[in-house]
């Protein structure tokens, strides 16, 4: 029987028989996990129409008729937090878990499993592969409304992924209020414009020339009222998901040096970007900058309980800080060699206040050019090699690598086709120029080949990123998500020795008709 289960369970017993959801199964569940009885009274009412009811376990009337047990268990330690047995007779389901989020993800499995009021006996042991189960909204190059997010949350919940990071800043919109600086969303969320078709060249080129390229003459804005991002907090901790907050430094700062210029390197005023591309505007690293940060980290701490807080730190291109009077003499004055030192220093700075908040600081690979804080998380997205290199250094590292985990980029060829290059939108929507098919996120294995044993335990898991500038819409978020956050799901939770390319594809069909009934835009299968 294909079950369709997506991410695959660790493992499953297909027993035989049904139970049957109706008006009088009831809902028996501990007091500590009544967030989890009701989600899945939330999501079974929608699924089979019956009314459940949800009460505590010491609490319930003697159970005269079919019943769903939730409980907690610490007998299944061994299965780690997150891992859960699920048990469906034709006489009830018991679902058991040593805490909550274990709770949570057996609940996921049963909205799967169950078909219409239908749902199969099954035995299911689970628990998953990764710690750090993730994906990235980029809110800067376009901003997406909250109710968008809550979606997406509930559609990460529901592929039992739990850490969403949201990068909040860059050159092209500061998308989060800060109370101490009400400019950075006054000035800094809205650009007058933005780029019409595909980024030709980096605004940080040798000889790069503004006027080569086309606007669509239409502003665009919008940000998070910390209560906006306080909901959000509330939404995904519900569904155990951890939020990330990210604040880009020092590079990716032209729309914070748009809103304040004396954050910036040099006096030439700035606007908040409309185009695309690495950008050579620089946060000055002096004391007023410095203080100017911590302020916002100070916020976003406040908002975000993460344990992680994610500071940037890719794609600094060091220009300005080489061209700069001022920028070489905070250098000098430092005593530092480069400018790679430089900014070595700056997140080092970052990593202190962090550190002394009790919280652990997390950036993009180059963070470790120049020599990284220890307890620094490395998010590894230029390929492997920086995730090896951290890893060695006893650092924790979180897998990105572009070549298997950057949604913005096409999910079959034909962007290559005539149509396309003649400049017509060929069979796919705009999209990144680069290639990643569902195959190759499939395939993906988060512990790179080339990992030395013993360094595995530094890998907390992987994440997939969807980089926004040509996701204009929610609509278009989801066509570049599903189906390949499917086959990631699958990449983060599933044993490798219990994935199959062949059997996910079997079980694909089914599942998508699950998100097309949640509205979700996906992308039909082709063949592959
Ligand atoms: C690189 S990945 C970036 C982003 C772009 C992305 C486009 C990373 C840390 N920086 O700023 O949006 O490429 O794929």
């Amino acid at each position: 029987m294909n079950l369709s289960l997506v991410p695959l369970p660790q493992k499953i017993a297909v027993t035989g028989g049904v139970f049957s959801l109706d008006a009088d199964t009831k809902i028996i569940s501990d007091e500590a996990a009544l967030p989890e009885a009701q989600f899945l009274a939330g999501s079974l009412r929608s699924i089979a129409g019956a009314k459940i009811l949800v009460g505590s376990a010491a609490h319930s009337p003697a159970i005269t008729s079919p019943a769903i047990t939730l409980h907690i268990d610490p007998a299944l330690e061994p299965l780690g937090r997150e891992g859960y047995r699920l048990a469906v007779t034709a006489s009830g389901i018991t679902l058991r878990a040593a805490g909550r989020a274990g709770l949570f993800y057996g609940v996921q499995t049963l909205r799967q499993l169950a078909n219409g009021n239908i749902v199969p006996c099954v035995e299911i042991e689970d628990t998953p592969r990764f710690a750090w189960r993730g994906a990235m909204l980029d809110m800067s190059r376009h901003f997406l409304p909250k109710a968008f997010v809550l979606k997406f949350l509930d559609l990460l919940a529901l592929h039992k992924m739990n850490t969403l990071q949201l990068h909040l800043t860059d050159d092209q919109g500061w998308r989060i209020e800060i109370r101490k600086y009400p400019k950075l969303t006054q000035i800094g969320s809205n650009r007058k414009e933005t780029l019409v078709g595909r980024a030709l060249a980096n605004p940080s080129d040798a000889g790069f020339d503004p006027n080569s390229q086309q606007f669509d003459g239409v502003p665009h804005g919008g940000f998070y009222t910390q209560d906006d991002a306080r909901e959000i907090v509330a939404y995904a901790a519900a569904r155990h998901i951890t939020v990330v907050p990210e604040i880009e430094m020092p590079g990716h700062a032209q729309a914070a040096i748009a809103a304040y210029p004396f954050l910036g390197c040099t006096d030439e005023p700035l606007e908040v970007s409309g185009t695309w591309g690495i950008h050579d505007k620089l946060y000055k690293p002096s004391e007023g900058t410095f203080e100017f940060l911590r302020d916002v980290l100070t916020e976003v701490m406040d908002i975000f309980p993460s344990p992680y807080i994610h500071i940037g730190g890719d794609e600094a291109v060091k220009t300005q800080w080489r061209e700069s009077g001022e920028c070489r003499d905070i250098q000098r004055q430092l005593g530092l060699p480069s400018e790679d030192a430089l900014q070595s220093h700056f997140i080092g700075r970052m990593d202190e206040f962090i550190t002394q908040s009790g919280r652990t600081l997390v950036g993009w690979d180059e963070i470790l050019e120049g020599g990284l804080s220890p307890g620094a998380v490395v998010m590894s997205w230029r390929g492997e090699e920086g995730g090896i290199e951290a890893a060695a250094l006893a650092h924790d590292v979180v897998m990105a690598p572009h070549q298997f985990t950057y949604f913005d980029y096409y999910q079959s060829d034909a962007y290559q086709s005539a149509a396309y290059q003649s400049g017509t939108r060929g069979a796919e929507p705009l999209a990144f120029h680069a290639l990643l098919t569902l195959p190759t996120v499939y395939g993906y294995d988060p512990i790179p080949a080339a990992l030395p044993p013993g360094q595995e335990t530094h890998v907390l898991g992987t994440q997939c990123q969807f980089w926004t500038e040509y996701m204009p819409e929610e609509r278009q978020v989801e066509y570049q998500a599903f189906p390949r956050l499917c086959a990631f799901s699958e990449v983060a939770w599933t044993d490798k020795k219990n994935k199959d390319w062949a059997a996910f594809l079997e079980r694909l069909p089914q599942h998508l008709m699950r998100l097309g009934a949640l509205d979700v835009n996906y992308r039909p299968l082709t063949p592959q």
